[in-house]
């Protein structure tokens, strides 16, 4: 039954190339969309793809003021095609993971006294002590890991605190970076933010917490004990815990929109702002996944998303806090040889053709006689490792397999690589388990049996075109709908609430969920790859 949707709900997304928001309604449709693109919305930036790749082509930053123009240009086309700000009851968002903000001292009393005369850009000018924010494309701190993972005693040691291994993108070596390059910047700053918890001061007007689930993407947290690791901290820089603030959980209600929106666009004075977190979180949420859930999306690089209750952290992939549930955690696995490798072997195999490569699957066996292969055209990510191996039923090592057997290895390898490193970090497969498959591959049937065989669970195919800010517009309706439950009880049974409440909103969006080639409720319908 539609609910009364006199009330909406915004999720922006602060991505590398644009900024998006969606506003969605007590019903969860979705009543606007609007975005900004950098390069040529804001060409005044000179971005390429949203960021400055610098002469040694491992620096890679954004002008911080481009984010705080599209802000002011978002919100005016919003105005301008008469969305009313009125029915906004709460709002959240999400950042690009890792990039980091710098606010210069003095900067927390201009973002309290924002006059709504003047657009944000003009108003925060001043406001940064580093001009360009390193981004997630960085790749120039390889010396600052080094050093973090030695004084943490190794790279798994530092994995199981902070629930990955030292990553050139990860903040806190890229705040070690500017330490070191440039510590008269770094003394002069008095807050560093995260793109997620930098967007949410702008609508706070103040500065904002950094959540749980992108805080776990700094190699800086705790994510057990959920708080800064000060040996992390000690091995970064000077007085860093002080620039972080306390970390809050992902579902906080960090206070009202500041007045400034109210006066200039006509927010009303009681629209919450919920903790902003970062994209891939947001992603997990406009996914809706749930406990046991595992979403693959099968891109030019294939990625997997995880829900977890026990993480195990490796030195491949990432274990952060979840952003729907504080007391759970999610893990993210990137595997570069995707569909390239793919289309490679359609190739060579099926004559270039989706049809044969499905028909090649259909004419070989579950589990492919024993045939293996693994196929890492390029150095992969997930594990470092590059060449193509395959090995017979016999289990001798052979230098090729026939085209139909091939075709068969490559996607069983892949998908049994995603599985295998899933349980490493601590996933299980559960009775109620489901796959959610998106990206382009996931058209194929085909190879979306293949999947559902592998794991032994039914697959759904799910759009995921602005799954980050459409999960923060969730995060949204959540945040303030566990708010407005009336309770008063331990924050114990709060974490069960929250998961009530947030199995209300997947109920209600679950008919959009395309059901693939094997059905809900009939687990052990498909053999089991795995013994
Ligand atoms: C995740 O660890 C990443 O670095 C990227 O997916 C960024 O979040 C993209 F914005």
């Amino acid at each position: 039954m539609a609910l009364p949707s006199d009330r909406c709900y915004l999720g922006f997304d602060f991505s590398t190339q644009q900024l998006k928001v969606v506003a969605v309604d007590d019903n969860l449709t979705i009543v606007h969309q609007s975005a900004v693109h950098f390069d040529t919305e804001l060409p005044e930036y000179r971005t390429q793809g949203g960021v400055h790749v610098h002469s040694d082509r491992l620096t890679v930053t954004s002008p911080v003021l481009m984010w705080v123009k599209a802000l002011d240009l978002i919100l005016g086309k919003m105005k301008a095609s008469g969305f009313d700000f009125s029915s906004v009851k709460a709002l959240s968002g999400s950042g690009q993971q890792h990039g980091s903000v710098y606010w210069k001292e003095g900067s927390r009393q201009i973002l309290r006294d924002m006059s709504p005369d003047k657009p944000l850009h003009e108003l925060l000018e001043s406001c940064f002590a580093v001009t360009d924010s390193p981004v997630w494309m960085d790749s120039s701190t390889t010396e600052q890991c080094q050093h973090l993972e030695q004084a943490l005693g190794g790279a798994q040691q530092l994995a199981d605190i902070t629930g990955s291994r030292a990553y050139e993108r990860f903040t806190g070596n890229q705040i070690a970076k500017i330490w070191k390059t440039d510590p008269g910047h770094y003394k002069q700053t008095e807050r560093i933010s995260l793109v997620s918890s930098f967007a949410a001061s702008l609508f706070l007007g103040d500065y904002a917490a950094i959540d749980y689930s992108d805080g776990s993407g700094m190699n800086l947290m705790d994510i057990s004990k959920k708080e800064w690791a000060q040996h992390c901290l000690g091995a970064v820089a000077p007085g860093l815990g002080g620039k972080l603030g306390t970390p809050l959980p992902s579902v906080a209600v960090l206070g009202s929109v500041s007045s400034y929106y109210v006066q200039r666009y006509g927010f009303s004075p009681d629209c919450k702002v919920i903790a902003f977190t970062g994209d891939n979180p947001g992603s997990l949420a406009g996914m809706r996944l749930q406990e046991g859930d595992i979403a693959i999306s099968l891109g030019t690089s294939d990625t997997v998303f995880l829900w977890i209750q026990d993480p195990r952290p490796t030195v491949e992939g990432h274990i952060f806090c979840n952003p729907v549930d504080s007391q759970a955690y999610m893990a993210l696995i990137c595997f570069k040889n995707g569909s390239f490798t793919r289309e490679r072997i359609r190739e060579e195999c099926a004559g270039g053709s989706w049809e044969e490569f499905s028909k090649a699957l259909k004419a070989t066996p579950v589990g492919n006689n024993g045939n293996i292969g693994i196929y890492f055209d390029v150095m992969e990510i997930t594990p470092a490792a590059v060449g193509v191996h395959r090995v017979n039923g016999e289990n001798d090592r052979v230098a090729g397999f026939p085209e139909e057997v091939e075709v068969r290895a490559l996607i069983e390898g892949q998908f049994l690589a995603k599985r295998a490193h899933a349980e490493k970090l601590g996933y299980k497969i559960l009775q109620e388990t489901r796959v959610l498959a998106t990206g382009g591959a996931s058209s194929n049937k085909d190879i979306l049996q293949v999947l559902a065989d592998v794991f032994n669970a039914p697959v759904y195919t799910i759009d995921t075109a602005n799954s980050a800010c459409l999960g923060c517009a969730y995060r949204a309706l959540h945040g303030v709908t566990v708010r407005e439950r009336p309770y008063r009880i331990p924050e114990s049974r709060r974490s069960g609430i929250r998961k009530e409440v947030w199995a209300m909103l997947e109920l209600r969006v679950k008919e959009r969920v395309v059901q693939s080639n094997c059905d809900s409720g009939q687990k052990g319908r498909h053999q089991p790859l795995l013994r």
